[in-house]
């Protein structure tokens, strides 16, 4: 057999484990380009965690109750968490985690868009529980079927995490809802302002998105960004509607023949904007990580001397 057979032939067993069904591990032959493929996505969804815990964390100091604190302060641990088993995911592909950080200073690495909007009132941190991680579930739920094994491992670790989170954004809402017509007031005001980034976080429409051929072909994505986004608002518009609270959508309405609801359209050239480093929190979220990033260096190079000292210490007594 020559070279060229042998790798036919491992690419050919990649294929048909893709076909079957079967979970594809760190130490089967991949094709490069699922290889980057996967890289691209679980280190932008990994730096989404992690940013994503700027917003939540300003108002940590400023929870009404202590309970709310308690709460929120668990919550945004959680984010961090996940992106430690993301960052770990990636790094099975071989990547480091200081490349996929050098990715995301230097603004190759993407994160999500929803993280550049500012959280300016308490209950943005309602509607952030509640519309971001609803949105993050519903993409995370069917990417527990993802081809990658680690990939899909962590997400199903995240996405009962995540259903906590969902409770507790929206448990901030609906006590709003029951407040005074100060609270209610300030409740719509985050609805109106969360809501259309919450639908951009699906990605563009299938028809615009380059990456779902590839990722569909390779069993990546298990459903389109069209059918996510869908299955949101579904689901969101009902909840809305038990606490009282109006989605910003005039061209809102259920279709029969669909069985979803018809939505007005969205604006993609924000999109593109705040993708793009242009929103009205980019420079900050990525300024401060470049900062806690620099002012922490010296916890990684403790724990660089320690575990080299503990090496050389077995090794002597060895
Ligand atoms: N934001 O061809 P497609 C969370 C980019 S976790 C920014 O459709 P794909 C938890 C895309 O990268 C939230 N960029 O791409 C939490 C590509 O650009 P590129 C994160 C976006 O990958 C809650 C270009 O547009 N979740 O919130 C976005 O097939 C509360 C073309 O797009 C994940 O990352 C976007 N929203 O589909 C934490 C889930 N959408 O890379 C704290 C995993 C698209 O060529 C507090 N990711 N782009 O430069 C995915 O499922 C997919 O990557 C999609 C995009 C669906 C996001």
């Amino acid at each position: 057999m020559t070279t060229t057979d042998i790798h036919t032939e491992l690419l050919k067993n990649f294929e048909e484990k893709i076909e079957r069904g079967d979970a594809i591990e760190p130490k089967d032959r991949m094709p490069d380009a699922y290889r980057k493929h996967l890289i691209r996505q679980i280190s932008q969804h990994a730096h989404s965690e992690v940013i994503g815990m700027q917003p939540e964390g300003n108002w940590i100091t400023r929870a009404p109750t202590l309970r709310a604190r308690q709460i929120l302060l668990a919550k945004i641990q959680d984010e961090g968490g996940h992106g430690l088993y993301l960052y770990s995911a990636a790094e099975t592909l071989g990547i480091s985690r200081a490349e996929m950080i050098e990715q995301l200073h230097s603004g190759k690495a993407k994160y999500s868009n929803i993280f550049n909007y500012p959280a300016l009132t308490w209950a943005d941190i309602g509607a952030i529980g509640w519309l971001v991680d609803g949105a993050a579930i519903v993409n995370q739920v069917s990417l527990q079927r993802t081809s990658y094994g680690p990939y899909s491992r962590a997400m199903v670790r995240i996405c009962k995490e995540e259903s906590f989170h969902q409770r507790q954004g929206y448990e901030i809402m609906a006590k709003m809802m029951k407040g005074t017509k100060e609270q209610q007031e300030m409740a719509q005001d985050a609805m109106n302002r969360w809501w259309w980034p919450s639908l951009m976080m699906f990605g563009p429409h299938d028809s615009e998105s380059p990456h779902s051929g590839d990722a569909f072909r390779w069993k990546i994505k298990r459903a389109s960004n069209d059918e996510l986004r869908a299955k949101f608002i579904d689901k969101t518009v009902q909840q809305a509607e038990v606490i009282g609270l109006t989605i910003p959508d005039n061209e809102l309405k259920w279709n029969e023949e669909r069985g979803h609801y018809d939505h007005g359209p969205i604006n993609w050239t924000e999109f593109y904007e705040v993708i793009g480093g242009n929103g009205p929190c980019n420079l900050q979220r990525m300024n401060h990580h470049k900062r806690v990033h620099d002012e922490g260096k010296w916890v990684l190079e403790a724990a660089e001397a320690w575990t080299k000292k503990r090496e050389q210490k077995l090794f002597d007594l060895n």
